[in-house]
């Protein structure tokens, strides 16, 4: 962890505005501008002493020359995701996304999480089509070539699998990282055809209400989504992150449904179909639907569609995983999303939920991406509970951990993604940090 100060009592002159060290967010718009360099928030260096610089040996030689397309460098080699099956026996694939390990707000081509139920196809852009046909005028074919040449929009926007989150839903807190955690999630710049110039060019029957999206991969996957969707903000994706898709999130074309479930913005996607009616497909019936609240007349049965993923956020740093060395100030930094739209508030608490204080968002604050917030904090060395509350421009918000199980339950073993029947937990997370300064997760 990033320490900005050196002892404990350094930094007396920033304010604090929440229990247990929660210092105003304008600390972070420099030092200087506080006036509260001589007080001794400054940036972790140690002092320079007057000998001259010593040449390291990479200052001596000739480096490498650049690869064609170039990769982390080796110091880096533990910034991976992790998988599931890393065995590689065939079944559903899925690595998830090291939040604790990155920063900023884009989440890099090869760190992007992954779930493909029957692995990754190995798809040749030449021979792939999308179809769109069903309740349209003239039904179309489209190849990758063809659809290169339609005008592009670019947008940044997040993907979360439905079970994201989902141990979240174990009695105890499982002791993992913010990857096992939270690594379902990720966001990109998504670069692509706009669904709807596609549906004019078809013309739409006036009898169709839905789509259904199929992926050419070996499930096969189909969802259902309402036309309204892929009016307003569908795109065919083609691009990520300025480059081609990559294999695992759909190369070379994907449906994005921005802020919905993850399994709806179906991959390696071959046919569009309008139709009237839902085609209530293994998937939204089966797999990713949630259950009615515990208390209600309706208990044991199951909502029919949940298609956004509601606002969330979590704390990358620190998190388990990390440790905090020493006593001093710390920079508080996290994502947070939300379906629904924009960011617009995020409050953080060091003593688990009884003050708080709001943190700074990093700009620009864009529609159903990550957005970054930080806070510094100044830990005094003694416990405490780190955890973070998002609100999005609908007026929503997180719920705490136990309003939202005495609603929906809690699941008794460690869900895994497809032998679970509960999904989309969007609730607040605890760490807990002891004086060791050893971050944990905790149930507050
Ligand atoms: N064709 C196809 N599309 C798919 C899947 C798949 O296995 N095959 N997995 C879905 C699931 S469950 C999720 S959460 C998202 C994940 O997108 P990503 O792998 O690009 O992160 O893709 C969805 N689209
Ligand atoms: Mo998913």
């Amino acid at each position: 962890m990033r320490r900005l100060t050196k002892t404990p009592d350094d930094g007396n002159a920033v304010e604090q505005v929440a229990g247990n060290g929660l210092l105003h967010r304008r600390a972070l718009l420099g030092t200087a501008a506080l006036g509260v360099v001589g007080a001794g928030i400054g940036i972790n260096a140690t002092g320079a002493a007057a000998e001259p610089l010593i040449e390291p040996p990479w200052g001596l030689q000739i480096g490498d020359n650049a690869p064609p397309y170039q990769t982390p460098s080796k110091f880096a080699k533990n910034v991976v995701r992790t998988l599931t099956n890393p065995d590689f026996q065939p079944r559903s694939s899925i690595a998830r996304t090291p939040h604790h390990l990155l920063e900023g707000t884009t989440t890099p081509n090869g760190l992007h999480f992954t779930i493909v139920h029957t692995g990754v196809p190995d798809i040749d852009p030449r021979a792939h089509k999308l179809l769109i046909h069903g309740l349209v005028k003239r039904p179309l074919v489209f190849t990758f070539d063809a659809l290169l040449r339609y005008p592009m929009t670019s947008r940044p926007a997040f993907v979360e699998c439905g079970g994201n989150s989902a141990p979240l839903f174990s009695p105890k807190p499982i002791q993992a990282d913010l990857q096992a955690l939270h690594g379902l999630a990720s966001c990109a710049e998504w670069t692509g055809v706009k669904l709807s110039a596609l549906l004019d060019e078809c013309g739409i029957d006036p009898g169709a209400k839905w789509f259904i999206a199929e992926g050419a991969d070996a499930p096969h996957l189909m969802r259902s989504v309402p036309l309204s969707k892929g009016l307003d903000d569908a795109m065919i994706a083609l691009y990520q992150n300025g480059e081609p898709l990559m294999p695992g999130n759909g190369f070379p074309m994907r449906l994005l449904l921005p802020g919905w479930e993850g399994n709806l913005n179906i991959k390696y996607l071959r046919r569009i179909k309008l139709v009237a009616e839902p085609a209530m497909s293994f998937w939204e019936s089966q797999v990713y639907t949630e259950p009615m609240p515990l208390q209600s007349e309706a208990r044991g049965k199951a909502y029919q569609f949940t298609f956004l993923n509601e606002v969330k956020s979590f704390i990358t740093h620190p998190s388990p995983g990390h440790e905090l060395k020493q006593p001093g100030v710390y920079e508080i930094s996290g994502i947070a999303y939300s379906g629904r739209g924009k960011i617009t508030k995020v409050m953080v608490s060091a003593d688990g939920g009884r003050s708080w204080a709001e943190a700074a968002l990093q700009g620009p604050v864009m529609s159903k991406a990550f957005t970054r917030f930080r806070l510094p904090w100044r830990w005094n060395g003694g416990p405490a509970i780190l955890q973070s509350r998002a609100w999005d421009d609908q007026g929503h918000s997180q719920p705490t951990r136990a309003a939202f199980i005495a609603e929906r339950g809690q699941l008794d073993a460690m869900p895994s993604v497809l032998a679970f029947k509960n999904h989309h937990i969007n609730t607040i997370t605890s760490w807990a940090v002891d004086p060791h300064g050893t971050v944990k997760h905790v149930y507050a």
